[in-house]
């Protein structure tokens, strides 16, 4: 951690800290002070170093380090525990491999790229630089079967820190979360369970920031806002939302976070195409019930239950 709290002891003082003064404040070796400055300018930080003043932190790095996303992050629970890889496969598999050794609930897994980034049912998420791609392991006393829950909630607390970054952003069902009406970002909630206890949920999130999209249907915060975001405060705000909903979803229960995402929805209301195996159903999305199943009124009146598929809004139809 002293290089953590070398970084930021440079941060506050926004001047020279000799490294004398770093030393002793920190009970090592001018040599050991050295060398984590070293290291923090071989990770991207600028430092410069002045004979007879010491050190100051000019620039940091574009970077989704553990130490930025912690410094000033307000959440108790989520990202007190960071990993970070500049390339992986996919944080989903790093954030389970992490969470079967046994990790605390809310530990974070971000990477600047992926390799092969999962969607669902096996297909790809393009995670190019610049984006965000993170796994959050969390440990709800749910049962299974209720799983979808979080995929759901991570929905609208991703809707509300795009809002507060202000995007018009609204949610598709299951697990999308559109800008005028593209993809910004994606969810793959994975799980590891018993019969009927949770072991562990790995929460994916993949948001599309100031990176390249590989589809015309996807959009960026960047090329909706027209100038680059931080993407540590998006970060923050993102984990900082999550935390308040999942607290919520702990000791509310699922209702509240169902009105929120009711609010937050762009499906309901909509004539929709929905693909489940090989059924094909479409309709009017009505409502999304406790289960986070899609119902959808047909055209005979009768009411399908949709527990998971992939939904299509139509073309030309009108939002009541
Ligand atoms: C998803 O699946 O949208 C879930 C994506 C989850 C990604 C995160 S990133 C962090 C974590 N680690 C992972 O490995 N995954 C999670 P699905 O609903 O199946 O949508 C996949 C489809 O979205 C693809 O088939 C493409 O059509 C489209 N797509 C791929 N990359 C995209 C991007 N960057 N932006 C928008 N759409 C994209």
């Amino acid at each position: 951690m002293t290089k953590e709290e070398i970084l930021n002891i440079l941060r506050e003082a926004g001047d020279y800290v000799s490294g004398e003064f770093l030393a002793e404040k920190l009970g090592v070796s001018r040599a050991a002070v050295w060398k984590h400055i070293h290291t923090l300018i071989k990770e991207g930080y600028a430092v410069d170093v002045a004979q007879g003043k010491g050190y100051r932190l000019m620039s940091v790095p574009d970077k989704l380090y553990p130490a930025e996303i912690r410094h000033g992050l307000q959440t108790r629970l989520l990202g007190r525990k960071v990993v970070h890889l500049n390339v992986t496969g996919s944080t989903n598999t790093v954030a389970r491999q992490i969470a079967e050794r046994g990790v605390e609930e809310g530990t974070v897994v971000l990477a600047e790229t992926q390799s092969h980034g999962k969607g669902r049912l096996g297909r790809k998420w393009v995670a190019k630089p610049g984006g965000l791609a993170m796994s959050v392991i969390l440990k709800p006393a749910i049962d299974p079967m209720h799983a979808s829950s979080i995929t759901l909630m991570a929905a609208v607390s991703v809707t509300k820190a795009l809002r507060g970054a202000g995007l018009e952003a609204a949610i598709k069902w299951p697990n999308d979360v559109l800008v005028n009406g593209k993809k910004i970002c994606g969810i793959l909630t994975e799980m590891s369970a018993e019969t009927d206890i949770v072991n562990f949920i790995i929460l994916g999130i993949g948001v599309n920031v100031n990176n390249d999209v590989p589809i015309e249907t996807a959009t960026t915060m960047k090329a909706e806002l027209r100038r680059d975001v931080d993407r540590v405060k998006f970060t923050q705000s993102l984990l900082e939302m999550l935390e308040e909903d999942y607290l919520t979803f702990k000791e509310e229960g699922f209702t509240p976070i169902l009105w929120s995402w009711r609010r937050y929805s762009d499906t309901l209301g909509r004539q929709v195409e929905v693909t489940y195996q090989d059924d094909v159903i479409t309709g009017l999305a009505q409502d999304v019930d406790e289960d986070g199943s899609l119902l959808v009124k047909t055209q005979d009146g009768s009411i399908r239950k949709i527990v998971s598929g992939d939904c299509k809004h139509l073309r030309g139809a009108r939002k009541l």
